[in-house]
């Protein structure tokens, strides 16, 4: 059976595109996620994918022509079948007409597997020299989770050092002890798999392979952050990267990811969303509404709770009466369980597995990473580190998440001394090379503080 290449729903808004380019021509093969044509949109050219391989039979759309999205552009036949004559089946695409509505229905069909990609899948987003490795070898993905953790350790030691010596200003949470969670999750997620972040979110940006020194120039209030300037740690966001965006509102990013997760469904998608909180967020409304509706529609959503005991400066013996809060999932119907969250072995093996269920369309999953934070809630209240339990902080504190994983890779001959310290000599240099960065940057103008404020969907509304 020949398969039809249509043209790919490139934003929810977009309903047509221009082939701007085919990438192969009539006969050519095609491997499974090659690029194989260039659509043109009112915002952007972008290359996309063969959702199969096989051999380019026929272009139906030729270059400079719009299509409608879901429209038959060309047909791919299949390895064996290349040769074989007669017209492709003109059959539609099971998806032709059926563009998603405005607004979800009010029940999603039944969980459908997502081992294929759906036909003609945009191609991922920006896949950064710092994302995961995808493939590859078992070393080398474990090398990533430790230079990802090291990146997130040295770039957090580092900021507050720089916030007491007044280089940058403003919000400040430090994520100093938990990075075993988000290098953990990161490590099995795609460069087109989203995040959804927290108060906390240099880390989680960090771990899905965002740039140290655009990270820095955010913090520092310079054009070249990631928002211009203007984000900070605690919204900080970059969609090329799959990062949907941090937020100061506790709990706010739990519905943000079913949001993203109902898209991805509507669309045929097979990406993850994998949503960071912490065990304050899950006493919140926005918990319990998110996990139900994950559940319910069988959303590809990975709910990741950190659990670092204290929600500011509550312990959770003060604001909930379970110790394991894994255990609420049962009240909506998904599977919850708990992981050290000082263990990146462990997070990233539980995260491999929830987000290899979310991916096949069985919906989402609830992992409860038990962890600590070192600094008080935030560095820019020095109050918070008032009254702590410094015997709590040292018993952490041994169980430091990263010399645990760096004897595991000496004890397993994954790497030796003199490679863990090469690894820890570059990041240590990236982050000197960033701090140089964001202070060659420039500020950005003050006429530009209303700018980016909203979406440009309206025609009113302020870019
Ligand atoms: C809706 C809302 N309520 C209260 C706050 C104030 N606040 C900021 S962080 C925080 C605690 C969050 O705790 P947790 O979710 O455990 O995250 P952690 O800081 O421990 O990472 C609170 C109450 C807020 N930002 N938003
Ligand atoms: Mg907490």
């Amino acid at each position: 059976m020949p398969t039809a290449i249509v043209m790919p729903a490139l934003g929810l808004t977009m309903t047509e595109g221009v082939v701007q380019r085919w990438l192969k021509r009539v006969g050519e093969p095609v491997a499974l996620d090659e690029p194989l044509f260039v659509v043109e949109t009112d915002k952007a050219a972008q290359e996309v994918l063969a959702p199969a391989a096989g051999i380019l039979r026929e272009i139906l759309v030729p270059e400079g022509a719009s299509a409608t999205v879901e429209s038959v552009l060309a047909y791919l036949a299949a390895p064996g079948d290349a040769l074989a004559p007669g017209p492709p089946s003109t059959a539609p695409h099971p998806a032709a007409g059926a563009a998603p509505s405005a607004a979800p229905p009010p029940t999603l069909p039944p969980p459908t597997p997502r081992a294929q990609p759906p036909v003609g899948r945009a191609s991922p987003p920006t896949v950064s020299p710092h994302a995961a490795p995808v493939g590859g070898s078992e070393r080398e993905r474990l090398c990533w989770m430790h230079r990802a953790m090291l990146r997130i350790r040295l770039f957090d030691e580092q900021i507050v050092k720089l916030f007491a010596g007044g280089k940058i200003a403003g919000a400040l949470h430090s994520y100093v002890g938990e990075e075993a969670v988000a290098a953990g999750v990161c490590a099995r997620l795609r460069p087109d798999d989203y995040i959804v972040s927290t108060h906390r979110g240099h880390g989680h940006l960090l771990a899905k392979g965002g740039e140290m020194r655009r990270m820095m120039a955010e913090l520092y209030g310079r054009v070249d952050g990631y928002c211009r300037g203007k984000g900070g740690s605690m919204h900080i966001t970059d969609v090329s990267l799959g990062i949907l965006g941090a937020n100061g509102i506790v709990g706010a990013g739990l519905p943000i990811a079913a949001g993203a997760g109902t898209a991805i469904t509507l669309q045929g998608g097979d990406q993850v969303v994998a949503c960071f909180f912490g065990d304050g967020a899950a006493n919140t409304g926005a918990f319990h509404e998110a996990l139900n509706l994950a559940a319910t529609w069988s959303l590809p959503v990975v709910f990741i709770c950190e659990n670092n005991l204290y929600a500011q400066f509550t312990p959770q013996s003060m604001h909930a009466r379970v110790a394991d809060l894994f255990g609420r999932a049962a009240g909506y119907g998904l599977p919850g369980l708990s992981v050290d969250g000082n263990d990146v072995l462990a997070v990233a093996e539980a995260a491999e597995a929830a987000v290899q269920r979310a991916r096949a369309g069985a919906g989402p999953t609830l992992i409860e990473a038990k962890t600590f934070r070192w600094f008080g809630h935030a560095i820019n209240n020095p109050a918070s580190n008032i009254g702590r339990d410094e015997a709590e902080i040292a018993a952490w504190k041994a169980r430091d998440p990263i010399p645990r994983f760096e004897r595991r890779l000496l004890d397993g001959a994954v790497a030796t001394q003199a490679e863990l310290d090469a690894t820890r000599a570059a990041v240590q240099a990236e982050l000197e090379e960033a701090i140089r960065f964001a202070e060659a940057s420039p500020a950005p103008p003050p006429e530009e503080a209303l700018e980016h404020v909203y979406t440009d969907l309206s025609a009113g509304a302020r870019r």
